[in-house]
């Protein structure tokens, strides 16, 4: 079976798609590059969860599939949680080619830590992924990485805000991991092993 993932981060669809095969569901994630009419869903919420399922509900509206959806990004202790909801859109940059952008919105994040010493560096990244089924059935699901962010970049995995994020108990940043050692302890694996047992108990 066909699922759509409500995103245009193509760096999302193949995480995904690994961490749900993972959990043993049996389906073929397809990102939004297939429906290049699509409007743009405006991601008005406050919330992950709340962004997660307008893009998700709309999706589903849209396509007449199922549809799931991420929404995550990067909480900063030392900017009282911020870029939060706004992480890829925070240099302003949003839109640009996505390596660019994602290096406008680290290099933005690290001059704002300048002067905030390694003790005070803390932060988490927080996915939550939503689900929308054609009947209707909805929901939405956490999880979130705790971590600390260095003061400057290592590795090429990932996207984003990987290569300043180490995790706790960790050595390496994100970008310097595989993606399965990624998913097995990331946000979006933890958010999306715990959709995949919902959609399950939903679909019987
Ligand atoms: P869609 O809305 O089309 O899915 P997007 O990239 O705009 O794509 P979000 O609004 O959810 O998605 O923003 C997520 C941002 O948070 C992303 O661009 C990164 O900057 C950051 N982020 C999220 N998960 C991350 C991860 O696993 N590693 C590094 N950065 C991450």
């Amino acid at each position: 079976s066909t699922i759509v993932l409500a995103t245009r981060n193509t760096k999302k669809v193949p995480e995904i798609q690994a961490i749900l095969t993972g959990a043993g569901l049996d389906a073929e994630l397809v990102g939004l590059d297939g429906y290049p009419g699509m409007p743009a869903v405006p991601e008005t919420e406050p919330t992950f969860s709340g962004n997660a399922l307008l893009k998700a509900r709309a999706v589903a509206q849209y396509t007449g599939l199922p549809a799931l959806a991420d929404d995550s990004g990067l909480r900063v202790d030392a900017l009282n949680g911020m870029p939060g909801v706004l992480s890829a859109r925070w240099s302003g940059r949003f839109g640009e080619q996505s390596g660019e952008m994602d290096r406008a919105n680290l290099e933005l994040v690290l001059d704002q830590l300048a002067d905030t010493p390694q003790e005070r560096r803390g932060a988490e990244f927080v996915c939550a992924a939503a689900f929308v089924l054609p009947n209707g059935t909805e929901g939405v699901v956490e999880g979130v990485l705790r971590g600390s962010l260095i003061g400057e970049p290592h590795g090429g995995e990932g996207f984003g805000y990987d290569p300043i994020f180490v995790p706790e108990g960790e050595s390496r940043t994100t970008a310097e991991m595989s993606a399965a050692e990624k998913n097995a302890i990331s946000h979006r694996g933890r958010a999306f092993r715990l959709l995949a047992e919902r959609v399950w108990e939903v679909l019987g």
